[in-house]
């Protein structure tokens, strides 16, 4: 795993909002994350006890199916996703990127965009969730080459300066964000193809979205959502359990290992 960091790519990071990392992970590295992704995706749209953590039940509407697979936490159920989301690596180059002390599991999540699949809608990350940062991060593992064709990720340089925590919804208005943050609309977007086993890493408020998929292949993704220890409930329930969300008040602290594991702290 090439999980060191040059000076250069923290302060790129935190210009643009984003960065690749080619190469990521080896060859072994990359096969061991396809066949765990794999094996947790199948196993998940299988078992109807968590149909509330994927996309793809009665309760999501047609498009939105097609934009991609999402199936959510996956190391909670998944003994080999565990061990590779719980890995203190991908939690220091999170907190090196953000410039944060402490770094806990949001959450991890499989998105496969599906042969000839409905584009990925602008949008923010972090508006999402049940805290509110400036710091939030993800890492977007490759899993096959993400190209122009299939819907690669694109972003809008530097937006994470200027976002509020407003937002669009992925649906099927594609440029929705652009009428919440008319500001940014005459912007252009960078398109980030990377080869399989690449990481791309965003800040949860750098404007981002993805592109169709106009091959005959799926392009799968491993991500997993990042909180900076410290973080504290803004009244969202998002991902949370029911009983954690009802005993939460606004300004509690997310501090519960069970619920937001912490898998790094600086030294
Ligand atoms: O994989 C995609 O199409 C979108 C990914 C994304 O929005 C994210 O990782 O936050
Ligand atoms: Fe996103």
């Amino acid at each position: 795993m090439k999980d060191s960091l040059s000076a250069e790519q923290i302060a790129q990071y935190r210009q643009q909002g984003f960065i690749a990392i080619e190469g990521f992970l080896n060859a072994a590295e990359l096969a061991r994350w396809r066949e765990a992704t794999d094996d947790a995706v199948a196993k998940r749209l299988a078992d109807k006890g968590w149909h509330a953590l994927n996309n793809q039940g009665e309760g999501s509407d047609d498009y939105y199916k097609q934009v991609f697979v999402q199936c959510l936490k996956l190391a909670d159920s998944h003994a080999g996703m565990h061990e590779l989301i719980f890995d203190e690596r991908l939690g220091r180059l999170a907190g090196t990127l953000a410039g944060v002390d402490g770094i806990r599991i949001w959450h991890d999540q499989a998105l496969i965009k599906p042969p000839y699949g409905n584009p990925t809608a602008w949008h923010l990350d972090n508006p999402y969730w049940s805290f509110s940062s400036r710091n939030s991060i993800s890492i977007w593992i490759a899993l096959d080459d993400a190209t122009l064709m299939n819907g690669c990720m694109a972003y809008l340089p530097g937006t994470h300066l200027t976002a509020r925590h407003d937002n669009a919804g992925i649906g099927s208005t594609f440029g929705g964000l652009f009428n919440v943050y008319p500001e940014w609309k005459k912007m252009d977007a960078t398109l980030v193809p990377v080869p399989a086993g690449s990481a791309v890493l965003h800040n949860g408020l750098t404007a981002h979205g993805a592109g169709v998929n106009m091959t005959s292949r799926p392009r799968r993704a491993m991500t997993c959502a990042y909180m900076p220890d410290g973080s504290t409930f803004n009244g969202q329930k998002n991902v949370l359990p029911d009983d954690y969300f009802q005993s939460l008040k606004p300004g509690d602290s997310l501090q519960d290992n069970r619920i937001t594991p912490l898998i790094w702290q600086r030294k």
